[in-house]
């Protein structure tokens, strides 16, 4: 690969999962041997100003969390509106108003802090970030003032094509509150780990064994232009390989969005979702791909009917009211519509979690866990409810060697 002159040789990237990996590289293999404290503050730099960060919790804060969890979910409306047959066939399921109304209060201020903690970062003099503690040389480029202007208030704006200004080290070392909030706001944490989500996670996956795959803030602002079509692979051999029957896709390593909507959204021009029921049974993330509603509807969707039902597949545009989530299998097709000028951003927190495999028992590696989280998990540091989710980040024998997501 051509080395640009203004760049200066460093050492290599982060792999995606460094504890599954095998890293050579001394500066790296350093990162991976020092105290997590260190680490963990090098990934919070003084100018967040963030002093409740999980990351940074002690023993005593994780009881905390523990003794002081209220309810976050009305469970009886969940069971009211879950069916776990309708969800595997439709590769999907939309609860309304779930949530109990101070987790709505909560979870809205929550996603605002960490949307504050985004933009703090984005604003701030990286200079005085320790890139050396994060693994690698500081950068010789920045961002522009555009490129940081168009990226403030919202998610998934700020360039990452490559490395040069460091974007992808602060993505993946989760200095970005974008990327795992659940490690900078308290409330996003006590999500993460709360038992009515991992009992709603058991419901969707068909599964017991259940472990966490990435969390992300999906905040879209007016005149966000809109996401085009598309579905998620999910490694282990199981994408782009032809329709499944019902029996064969639920054995399969299984991936559930958790798209969390606090204040919900309308449909037409307010940053909704858009979902297609049945999509996901084709399996084919490198194929249902569209840029617009019309290109989906003429091509993808027009050949194809529901595999088991029979019936036409169609695009549902979603209107929800505060509280609600909608659960997706990540090979579904889903699209986000435009936000128009004059409206409220709209506010999203996206929790993935994952089942292994029915056929090999294998999980497939982790999409986005820290590194900090997965040395925390390792060495014993953190609650065993954390441990077990963080499992496929360190532990090769439940990847099966995997080491990254698209492994199959
Ligand atoms: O913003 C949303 O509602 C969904 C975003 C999405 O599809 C994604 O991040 O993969
Ligand atoms: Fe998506």
């Amino acid at each position: 690969m051509k080395e640009s002159a203004s760049y200066p040789k460093s050492a290599p990237a982060m792999p995606q999962n460094p504890l599954l990996a095998d890293v050579s590289d001394p500066t790296l293999a350093q990162v991976l041997r020092r105290p997590t404290c260190e680490l963990a503050q090098a990934t919070r730099p003084a100018f967040l100003r963030n002093e409740q960060s999980p990351v940074q919790w002690s023993p005593r804060d994780w009881e905390q969390l523990d003794a002081n969890r209220k309810d976050i979910f009305d469970m009886s409306a969940v069971e009211a509106q879950f069916d776990d047959g309708c969800f595997l066939r439709d590769g999907g399921a939309v609860l309304r108003e779930v949530m109990t109304p101070k987790a709505v209060e909560a979870w809205t201020e929550a996603l605002k802090y960490g949307q504050q903690l985004n933009d703090r970062l984005l604003t701030s003099d990286w200079g005085k970030i320790d890139w050396e503690c994060l693994g690698r040389t500081p950068p010789t480029k920045s961002l522009t003032a555009d490129e940081i202007d168009n990226a403030l208030g919202g998610s998934q704006k700020v360039p990452q094509s490559d490395d040069e200004a460091g974007v992808k080290t602060l993505r993946q070392h989760s200095v970005f509150a974008e990327y795992f909030p659940a490690g900078h706001v308290p409330f996003l944490m006590n999500v993460l780990t709360h038992p009515q989500m991992l009992q709603l996670q058991r419901m969707c996956l068909g599964s017991d064994e259940i472990y966490f795959d990435h969390n992300q803030l999906l905040t879209r602002l007016p005149g966000y232009p809109g996401g085009a079509w598309h579905s998620h692979r999910i490694g282990g051999g199981a994408d782009n390989c032809g329709v499944a029957s019902l029996s064969e896709y639920q054995a399969q390593p299984n991936f559930n969005l958790t798209l969390c909507y606090p204040q919900g959204f309308e449909a037409g021009d307010d940053g909704g979702l858009k979902i297609i029921r049945g999509s996901h049974l084709f399996r084919d993330p490198a194929g249902c791909r569209a840029a617009t509603d019309e290109e989906m509807q003429e091509g993808w969707l027009a050949s194809r009917v529901h595999p088991t039902t029979s019936e036409p597949l169609q695009i549902e545009y979603l209107s929800l009211p505060p509280g609600s989530i909608v659960c997706c299998l990540s090979h579904a097709a889903h699209a986000v519509a435009p936000k128009a000028l004059g409206r409220e951003p709209r506010w999203c927190s996206l929790y993935c979690y994952k089942k292994a495999s029915d056929v090999s028992s294998h999980i497939q590696p982790p999409h986005s866990v820290p590194p900090v989280w997965a040395m925390k998990a390792q060495r014993g540091e953190l609650p065993a409810v954390l441990t077990e989710l963080f499992r496929p980040s360190y532990d090769k024998e439940l990847t099966g060697g995997r080491t990254d997501d698209a492994q199959p």
